[in-house]
């Protein structure tokens, strides 16, 4: 089962100048590619040869290679539709209410999933999920990390590797995390809760 590199929901200029074309042609054409290029030289000879559901494959693999491209895979094509030229802006919809009730308010919200995103030490991810027990959470995930392993219903992410930035924005990951906020999908976010 090969798994294939998702189009973008959107043309590759779309998200600039806050995530440039050329950013999305390394990160999408080539970062992302290059996971589910090696996820398909993996695959035949593991355990998951005949499994063709993701989901599965980054729930129950071992830390390890496979579950590093794998899960890159996961979040990369998650992390596409989080964002959209057209978002932006406070939550709108059940998602606002879900946020309102964990956190007390939008703004409280924001500065604790922009702490987890540009306090992350290294590479990773930070999250707003909803729990087990129907909650919303912000989470940081390192390298690979995917929230599905741990029973999370992920609802929009920010990729916090370098890779995601530095084009545009060299090491000022907070000047990246800004612009995240203006493109943030939020119809994206309620269709997951
Ligand atoms: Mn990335």
């Amino acid at each position: 089962m090969a798994f294939e590199l998702p189009k973008l929901p959107y043309s590759i200029d779309a998200l600039a100048p806050k995530i440039s074309k050329e950013t999305l042609e390394f990160h999408h054409g080539k970062h992302h590619n290059a996971y589910v290029t090696r996820l398909n030289e993996l695959l035949p000879s593991s355990r998951f040869a005949n499994v063709s559901s993701l989901d599965q494959i980054v729930k129950e693999a071992e830390p390890g290679v496979l579950f590093n491209q794998a899960a890159q895979h996961w979040n990369h094509s998650f992390y596409w539709k989080s964002l959209t030229p057209k978002g932006g802006g406070e939550a709108r919809g059940p998602v606002a209410d879900a946020i309102k009730k964990a956190f007390g308010d939008f703004g409280t919200f924001k500065q604790k999933f922009t702490e987890a995103a540009a306090g992350h030490f290294g590479s990773g991810w930070a999250w707003l999920v909803r729990d087990k027990d129907g909650s919303v959470k912000v989470v940081a995930t390192h390298d690979a990390g995917c929230p599905i392993r741990d029973g999370q219903k992920p609802l929009v992410t920010c990729d916090v590797w370098e890779h995601a930035y530095y084009i545009d924005y060299r090491n000022a990951r907070p000047k990246y995390i800004e612009a995240w906020w203006e493109l943030v999908n939020w119809e994206f976010a309620n269709e997951n809760l």
